[in-house]
């Protein structure tokens, strides 16, 4: 028993005796310094720790969500399917790169950086004098904030070497930025309606580039690339991603189970897909592919948005959602590895050797005003 509680004894500056301090604890009237009891002093306590705790994981949660992911196995390419030829970049070394998987179950290379060969790939468009489109639309804000940027790089990076036409679709063609181009590479600007809402825009790409390759776009270019204006080129972007149908797995959730997919899962959308449909969710943001194939995609959304507009329903990622829907129907030729559109937002992953075009910072409210 302690000394103070044996005798009764109140030492200098206590507040009583053990005893008085144990009997007003059991009532909770022990007095704090801040003339607080201790019973809510502890409560207090325990409150900013578990808001601390909270904020702590609130903060952090894209670092937890990411080691999450991170934890989650990917697959490797089944030793069946090897080796694997590409059109563009030979044999494929599937080797390089043992912790991805490489191909599909549908025998379709997966282009990591490391298994193809880009000098080869590079002579072989050479070889066929090929013509590259790349489509991208500026429409509203979104021209000022991300076109030069966009185009400037491009030149840098995407099919250097190559002819190359750019079509900029825009509703403010004389607001285009100039832009030095290379031997063999020309800008062609395109005018469009601006759509109120930025839905709208972004859906309503499926028919104009359908339009648009059914037209002087189709007829020179052999190859195709559709991206999204809201992303720069920071490593080379050449023959090796081309195919007659090309989809890019989306950097968010090339690990995740497929359940877990944001597909449309309304099935009175035509772009529906149930719980055991679907291969990889492919990001809108990147697609391509020979003028032949990218005529049906382009009229597989088209159609397939304006279904819906007449059953008064909207597709949880619009155009994408079909997208995704079409490339389960027909599957792609060849699939781009994230890396060749990523986001510097997500950190920590050991497989992104070399990313190809990031995704540009975005001011949501200001750019879809
Ligand atoms: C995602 C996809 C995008 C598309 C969209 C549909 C990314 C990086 N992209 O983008 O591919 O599937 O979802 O919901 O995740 N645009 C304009 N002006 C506008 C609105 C859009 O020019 O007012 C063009 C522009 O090229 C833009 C593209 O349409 O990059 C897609 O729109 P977004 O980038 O705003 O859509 P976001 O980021 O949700």
């Amino acid at each position: 028993m302690a000394l103070g509680a044996e005798w009764g004894v109140s030492w200098p500056g206590s507040h009583g005796s053990f005893g008085e301090q144990e009997g007003r604890r059991q009532k909770g009237l022990g007095k704090s310094t801040w003339g607080l009891s201790r019973a809510k002093k502890r409560l207090l306590w325990r409150f900013f720790l578990s808001a601390f705790g909270f904020l702590g994981l609130y903060c952090c949660r894209f670092i937890i969500f990411s080691l999450i992911e991170d934890s989650i196995p990917m697959g490797t390419c089944p030793t069946a399917t090897m080796p694997l030829r590409d059109n563009f970049t030979g044999l494929l070394r599937h080797w390089a790169r043992p912790e991805v998987p490489t191909c599909t179950s549908w025998g379709a290379p997966i282009i990591w950086d490391g298994t193809f060969n880009p000098h080869v790939a590079r002579q072989e468009a050479r070889r066929r004098n090929l013509t590259i489109g790349l489509t991208v639309f500026a429409v509203g804000r979104y021209l000022e904030t991300f076109l030069e940027h966009f185009l400037v790089s491009a030149e840098q990076h995407f099919m250097v070497g190559q002819n190359v036409v750019y079509y900029v679709f825009t509703d403010r063609p004389e607001a285009v930025p100039y832009v030095a181009l290379g031997r063999g590479r020309l800008l062609r600007v395109k005018l469009v309606q601006r759509e109120r809402r930025w839905q709208d825009v972004s859906m309503a790409r499926m028919p104009t580039l359908h339009e648009a390759l059914g037209g002087q776009l189709g007829q020179e270019a052999d190859f195709v690339f559709c991206l999204d204006v809201d992303q720069y080129f920071t490593g080379s972007f050449g023959p090796e991603v081309l195919a007659d149908l090309v989809a890019q797995l989306h950097a968010c959730h090339y690990r995740w189970p497929r359940w877990l997919l944001p597909y449309e899962r309304d099935k009175r959308s035509a772009a529906a897909l149930s719980l055991s449909e679907g291969d990889f969710y492919y990001h809108a943001a990147v697609f391509g592919g020979s003028v032949a194939e990218l005529r049906k995609l382009t009229a597989h959304c088209a159609t397939g948005q304006q279904l819906d507009r007449k059953r008064g329903i909207e597709a949880l990622w619009h155009d994408e959602s079909h997208l995704n829907k079409f490339f389960w129907l027909s599957k792609p030729t060849k699939l781009l590895s994230p890396e060749f559109c990523w986001t510097e937002e997500i950190i920590g992953r050991r497989e992104i050797h070399h990313p190809r075009l990031l995704w540009a910072p975005k001011q949501y409210a200001w750019v879809r005003n």
